[in-house]
């Protein structure tokens, strides 16, 4: 699961990518086109619960993959479009997180001139809209070619489908809101379109506004209530502080600020929630561990997600469901309950299941 980082210039995107990996970067290389990429443990409540409880050797946080899109070198897009091999990069991740500038700072140029929240959310779904109108276009005059050349049923009917999202596209909407009949799958998979990509709008607000940042966060979503889009306000400089001190220092800064738990936590969870990502536990005093799978997957599928070797070998699954392990206290009270369940391989697993496989 990889979740790419974009914005204008100098809205805090890097500042952001530093504070969830809990790294500075070298200044050289934030300079650098190339994209950093780093691994982000996932917090989840229930995988410390299962901990405290069994002691294992191993605590593994599920994980989620973090691109920092560095395809715009500072002053590139100062007033004009964004780089085509930014986008590009874009394209490959599974969600967007769009970093957006609420902070002045008057050292800090910014590309638009002034601060303008709902200005530059807009302003660079535009450039989704015309990247993606741009492709399908494109597409479209290949598949033109193509029929012209043979009558083949195949581009007929992605014809069809291209002009649907075309028509879509220049209303000015992006594919996210738009209703895909499931033939469009296989298109959706191979041209990854960027409007149609589950999108996180983080809102980087200065310190002094952060206590503000409910009524400036209702501003924003009086105008910007888009489908399948989560708006988060944070503080980069603030999780940057928040960073260097040690608990007891941490607390005392957040309750400063009017902070109940770090911001990255919580964009984080709901990056997670955006993807339709849920968690299933193996639970053990070796290892207690989160495994992240989608909505739908079967106990076979989950089973395939630890080992190969599991999902080819499955025979069955021990299940107890999260909230039923916390009200018994451990397994054999769970049998004794009747909350420890024996399921086949067409078991959908629901979040928060712990799971052992029994394979062959
Ligand atoms: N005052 C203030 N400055 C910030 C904040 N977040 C980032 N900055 C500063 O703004 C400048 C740009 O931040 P970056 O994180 O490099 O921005 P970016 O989006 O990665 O910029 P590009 O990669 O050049 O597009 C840096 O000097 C940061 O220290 C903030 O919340 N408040
Ligand atoms: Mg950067």
């Amino acid at each position: 699961m990889q979740i790419g980082i974009v914005g204008l210039p100098y809205s805090g995107k890097t500042t952001f990518f530093q504070t969830l990996t809990e790294t500075q970067l070298d200044p050289n290389a934030i300079q650098k086109r190339d994209a950093n990429l780093a691994i982000v443990k996932v917090e989840d409540h229930r995988l410390d619960e299962f901990t405290e409880i069994f002691k294992p050797k191993r605590k593994v946080n599920a994980t989620i993959e973090i691109v920092d899109i560095a395809g715009i070198q500072k002053g590139d897009a100062i007033g004009s479009s964004i780089n085509p091999q930014f986008l590009g990069k874009a394209k490959t991740n599974d969600a967007l997180i769009h970093v957006v500038r609420g902070f002045s700072d008057d050292s800090i140029p910014h590309p638009n001139g002034s601060i303008n929240i709902v200005r530059d959310i807009k302003t660079l779904e535009d450039e989704f809209i015309f990247s993606d109108l741009a492709f399908v276009e494109n597409r479209l005059e290949k598949l033109d070619k193509d029929i012209q050349k043979s009558k083949k049923d195949e581009a007929i009917r992605e014809r069809e489908s291209m002009l649907k999202w075309n028509e879509h596209l220049q209303e000015g909407a992006p594919l996210r809101t738009y209703d895909f009949p499931a033939e469009d799958s296989k298109y959706l998979k191979n041209y990854q379109p960027l409007t149609a990509k589950p999108l996180l709008i983080a809102l980087n607000l200065g310190e002094e506004d952060i206590k503000n940042a409910q009524n400036i966060l209702n501003e924003v979503k009086k105008e910007i209530d888009w489908k399948n889009v989560i708006i988060e306000p944070f503080s980069a400089k603030i999780e940057m502080e928040l960073m260097q001190l040690d608990a007891e220092e941490k607390n005392m800064f957040m309750s400063e600020y009017g902070l109940t738990d770090s911001a990255l936590s919580r964009l984080v969870a709901s990056a997670y929630k955006l993807l339709g990502l849920q968690s299933f536990f193996t639970v053990g005093e070796d290892e207690c561990r989160a495994w992240t799978i989608t909505n739908g997957m079967t106990a076979q599928d989950s089973a395939g997600v630890i080992h190969t070797d599991f999902y080819n070998k499955f025979i069955r699954a021990e299940v107890v469901s999260y909230k039923d392990f916390m009200t018994f206290g451990s397994f054999p009270k769970c049998k004794e309950a009747g909350v420890f369940r024996l399921e086949g391989k067409e078991y959908l697993v629901k979040d928060g299941d712990i799971l052992h496989v029994r394979h062959g």
